[in-house]
């Protein structure tokens, strides 16, 4: 028998019995008689917080008392998903609370599934978040996150009868959370809009005042270790008026007046924004200006009550001023808290009497940026007019450190000054990843090929001014507790049996794993392995069946794209080559058939709300589904699901069912991709383009274990010219293709024209390559098809795959950040409270 880790809270099933049977009756005020999955899950939750809190206190007691330098991680977005399992697993408390539900009557995952997606994030860039704070409390690292608490999460994604995709708010706090504790005592003001009067004494200080002022209200959420006391914390922002509402407009019989004001400061927190990789709509169907000025209040309430926290806490624990760097790391995630940099100027200039260039040596060696994409309409941009409105004492600043980036080029000789200038255009924008990087001690990418496009492309001029030494790579990671363990458990079970080492050994040293490689040759594993899968996808088949009353068969692969729709990532060619594939089986003998590989296609993902292509592939994607699954020639041979609503939760099914995924970016465009990694580490291949981390997914478990296909990220800008200059007609240049996009405009897919923007994409400049790299997409899925033949094969594949992930462990990345950028170190933490 295995341990299930070391308890780090000590507790006995009966225990546990008592004290959610207390928290029914005091807490929920019910019986234990008459309860529902629903109740269950909110004690069970309460209690698991008990004891999340007497580690958390014991944590926070600690780095008061010893003063480590600690890392901030300011994001706004943290894609948290379910909270119970995850907690349970950590405080190694899950076999004990399984018996006490069951003992109260009641199923684990039942209860489980009771609890609602926490889901303040878009994608990628919120949920490596979520499980950067998993890594750094595993690893018993003093690191906070701070964020927003959006009332709305991101939006519900429902699909019409059309195939449309529709927007539903997520009021996920409806059914109140239990995992936030408020702390209504912990506030600050935050100011917008009013003057600020330079004081001519010569020091360059400000004054900044009038306007509006908003208060910031801290939530705190508990993030526990993994087998380890060491529980961190993660601080949301909360706005809400200074007073109910404006006592003079109130007074002087203006109600509505009052309200309003009251109105507009709850409004900054109350909505995530449900943009990835672009600021306004790509098509520029709706203003560029819609809704930007919220989301620049956003970032500079998140930032400014983040800072002023940090600050309190720093000086509350004594420290000279000028020590700032030695105790704090802020890690921006990405250019959205860029605001930081001038806002740290601003305290230190106009708060603490700095000069600027004591102030400058601070900032510059407190922030770090990672920056998590190149494609240029995701850079972020503030109009001037904007910055000088809400933040007339930022705009003042963010000039003057543009003026003395200039000076200083000159003074060393740069060849054109103007490319670093972060103040450009007409009108006036402010480029922030220029800022970002100009104020920050380090700047990185997500993976070594995106890395490298960082320095090679839109900061080169920096590499040049800055030196080399200022840029670098964290490769992602995720964390193996929740993409493996948890989502996983039966082979999280197998892994533990054949490694022979306790289960949270291997999943604190995932290169552990390694170990796994001999048995790709033992017939027995390989049955034990591939049973397994197959129970995970009729847990998946299960899942489908009961949310949408869909019949799945899994006696077939399971082909896996779920991701965020955009033209970059190409959803349009697997769609495409689906398509193809339906004719291919139209044309089929019974005989030819007989041989078919049967294939079951999933995707899965939500596109922004004003993204018009994006919104067409999905409604192309559902209904050419309608039609291959009623389709009796090919239904038994290949089916297609588009799965509403993608979330965490989702994924954790998705994942583990899958025989191969697919990561199909143009070269050069996915800066790293996460879920590659949870594919491949539940044991899926990966069909992918030779692009972000796929490249070192492949280092890692050797080329002949993926399948890699498409132009290299080189050759892109090359053929991008190509469509532009020398087009050629697609029925000539791979005509293949030209006949699925016929048949769409055709109408066999229904639609009546209305995909004819979406095909003109490919037709016309086919930014995203799909006509270049069609052929060879088609010929790569061939092999897949005939490697997944060869089962044995397959299932080797597929067991050297897992093998080999240990490197995408979050654990690993975010003990680079520690060790090479932020310079902290672990704080053990006495177990017991
Ligand atoms: C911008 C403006 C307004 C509202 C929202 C945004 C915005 C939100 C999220 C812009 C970008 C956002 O995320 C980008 C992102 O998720 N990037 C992904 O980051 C992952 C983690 O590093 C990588 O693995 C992915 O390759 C990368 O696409």
């Amino acid at each position: 028998v295995w341990r299930d880790g070391m308890r780090t809270v000590d507790k006995d099933v009966q225990a546990v019995t008592r004290s959610i049977v207390g928290h029914v009756q005091t807490s929920l005020a019910r019986q234990a008689y008459n309860l529902d999955n629903l109740g269950a899950y909110q004690a069970a939750a309460l209690s698991a917080r008990d004891d999340l809190l007497v580690n958390w206190n014991t944590t926070q007691l600690t780095f008061t008392r010893k003063q480590p330098k600690r890392a901030y991680y300011l994001s706004l977005e943290f894609l948290m998903g379910r909270t119970l399992d995850n907690a349970l697993l950590n405080l190694g408390l899950k076999d004990k609370f399984t018996d006490g539900v069951q003992k109260l009557g009641f199923n684990m995952e039942d209860v489980i599934e009771q609890e609602r997606d926490a889901a303040l994030g878009n994608g990628g860039l919120g949920r490596l978040a979520a499980c950067y704070l998993d890594s750094s409390a595993s690893q018993e690292l003093p690191v906070w996150g701070y964020g927003l608490r959006y009332k709305y999460g991101i939006f519900q994604q429902l699909i019409s009868p059309q195939g449309e995709q529709l927007e539903a708010p997520d009021p996920w706090l409806d059914n109140q959370n239990p995992w936030e504790l408020p702390r209504l005592d912990v506030t600050y003001d935050i100011r917008f809009y009013g003057r600020a009067d330079r004081l001519d004494d010569g020091t360059g200080r400000a004054v900044w005042h009038g306007g509006q002022e908003v208060l910031a209200v801290a939530y705190d959420v508990m993030i526990p270790g993994y087998d380890t006391a060491s529980t961190n914390n993660l601080r949301l922002w909360e706005s809400k008026p200074q007073r109910g509402f404006d006592l003079n407009s109130f007074n002087a019989g203006n109600y509505e007046g009052a309200v309003e004001a009251s109105n507009s400061a709850s409004a900054i927190t109350s909505v995530l924004y449900p943009n990835d990789h672009t600021t306004c709509a790509p098509n520029r169907s709706i203003p560029i200006h819609f809704g930007k000025e919220l989301r620049l209040k956003q970032q500079y309430f998140w930032t400014a009550a983040s800072l002023a926290d940090i600050m309190r806490r720093f000086k509350n624990a004594g420290k000279n001023i000028r020590e700032f760097p030695d105790f704090v790391a802020i890690q921006l995630n990405d250019t959205h808290p860029t605001l930081a940099i001038p806002e740290l100027m601003r305290i230190l200039i106009d708060d603490e009497d700095l000069t600027w260039d004591q102030a400058w040596t601070i900032v510059t060696n407190t922030f770090f940026y990672t920056n998590h994409t190149v494609l240029p309409e995701a850079l972020e941009k503030w109009p001037v007019p904007l910055i000088e409105n809400v933040l007339p004492r930022h705009m003042q600043i963010i000039y003057d450190i543009s003026m003395n980036g200039q000076v200083l080029l000159a003074s060393n000789h740069v060849s054109d000054i103007q490319l670093t200038a972060f103040v450009e255009g007409q009108p006036k924008q402010v480029r922030m990843a220029h800022l970002a990087c100009i104020g920050s001690r380090k700047v990185n990418g997500v993976a070594e090929l995106h890395s490298e496009l960082v320095q090679t492309t839109i900061l080169k001029d920096f590499v040049e001014f800055e030196g080399v030494s200022k840029f670098g790579n964290v490769t992602n990671g995720i964390t193996p507790r929740r993409w493996l363990d948890q989502c996983n458990p039966e082979l999280s079970a197998l892994i533990t049996k054949t490694l022979k080492i306790e289960k949270s050994v291997w999943l604190k040293d995932l290169t552990k794993l390694e170990g796994l490689l001999p048995f790709a040759e033992d017939k027995a594993f390989r049955a034990q392995w591939s049973a397994i899968k197959q129970r995970n996808k009729e847990r998946l088949a299960h899942h489908v069946q009961t949310t949408l009353g869909l019949i799945i068969r899994t006696d077939a692969m399971f082909d896996v794209q779920i991701k965020r729709i955009h033209e970059y990532k190409r959803q349009t060619l697997n769609i495409l080559g689906v398509i193809h594939r339906y004719f291919a089986l139209k044309k089929m003998t019974p005989e030819e058939k007989k041989k078919v590989n049967r294939r079951v296609v999933f995707f899965a993902g939500k596109a922004a709300p004003a993204y018009y292509i994006a919104k067409l592939t999905i409604r192309l994607i559902v209904n050419v589904a309608r039609v291959i699954n009623a389709d009796p020639d090919t239904k038994e041979y290949l089916q297609l699901y588009f799965l509403p609503d993608y979330s965490v939760s989702l994924a954790e099914v998705l994942i583990p069912a899958s025989d191969i995924s697919q990561h199909i970016s143009t070269a050069g465009t996915e800066a790293s991709g996460t879920s590659n990694m949870k594919f491949c580490l539940n044991g899926g291949l990966l069909l992918g383009t030779v692009d972000g981390a796929n490249i070192e997914i492949a280092e890692e478990v050797g080329e002949n274990n993926v399948f890699f296909f498409g132009h290299l990220t080189p050759a892109v800008e090359d053929l991008r010219y190509q469509h532009l200059y020398h087009p050629v007609p697609i029925e000539e240049k791979c005509p293949p293709l030209a006949f699925v996009l016929n048949q769409i405009s055709a109408g066999v897919f229904g639609g009546d024209g209305v995909y004819e923007p979406l095909l003109n994409t490919i037709r016309q400049s086919d930014y995203y390559l799909i006509t270049d790299d069609f052929d060879s997409y088609i010929a790569t899925l061939e092999m897949v098809d005939e490697a997944y033949l060869d089962k044995e094969e397959w299932i080797k594949k597929s067991i050297r795959t897992t093998a080999k992930m240990g490197k995408f462990s979050s654990d690993r990345a975010i003990n680079e950040y520690a060790e090479s950028y932020w310079n902290i170190e672990p704080v053990s933490i006495p177990t017991g409270g």
